[in-house]
């Protein structure tokens, strides 16, 4: 299996002024590309996994072998978790149709789920993720995940499992020459990009 870096949709510019092009070059440029080239050394190690999609091998990332298991986690995590992020963000769209209706039913509100998810994205110590995430009981649930954890990656890795609809990267390489120590303006500058479209394209999946 050999992991790509695929094309940002967008130029990088496009999250101005929520998140600074720079930022956006940088950390898609270095730290998204670094993931992959790491994922692909590891995985030429690992040819009795090269019919596994990215998908099964998240899933199934028990079955690595030990030594290989955490760099691999790692790896692929943040490159699985870099796409999400990358198609996850556009400006303009607006939250309607079915993303809408399971928010409102699962959390009450929209702004009790933005509450909600800005709290776990304030608290997630050190790097990670927060994730709105749909379990297997068809439900719409908020969690956080340590460095580049993702809920599909089962029961064993992390707290609530299930198929993430989208995520906000809390590493500070997301959001650090703009916002600095500010992680609560860059959490709150999220909602002015998030890609509802791909959230229920995600929801629908
Ligand atoms: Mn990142």
């Amino acid at each position: 299996m050999n992991i790509k870096l695929p094309l940002l949709p967008y130029d990088y510019d496009a999250m101005e002024p929520f998140i600074d092009q720079n930022t956006i070059n940088i950390h898609y440029n270095k730290h998204h590309k670094n993931y992959v080239d790491n994922a692909n050394k590891i995985l030429t190690n690992l040819p009795e996994f090269d019919n596994y999609s990215l998908e099964d091998l998240l899933k199934n990332i028990n079955n690595i072998p030990l030594n290989k298991r955490i760099e691999l986690k790692n790896n692929i995590g943040g490159h699985y978790n870099h796409l999400l992020f990358w198609y996850g963000l556009k400006q303009g769209t607006i939250i309607s149709g079915k993303i809408k209706d399971m928010i409102e039913q699962n959390f009450g509100s929209i702004d009790n789920f933005k509450e909600n998810f800005e709290s776990s994205a304030l608290s997630c110590f050190g790097s990670g993720w927060t994730w709105l995430i749909k379990t297997n009981d068809n439900k719409l649930k908020i969690s956080s995940t340590s460095n580049q954890d993702n809920p599909i990656m089962g029961k064993s890795i992390v707290e609530v499992y299930g198929y993430p609809i989208f995520g906000i990267d809390l590493w500070e390489h997301s959001y650090y020459l703009k916002y600095q120590n500010r992680r609560i303006d860059y959490i709150k500058s999220f909602w002015y990009i998030i890609n509802w479209d791909e959230a229920n394209n995600r929801l629908n999946n």
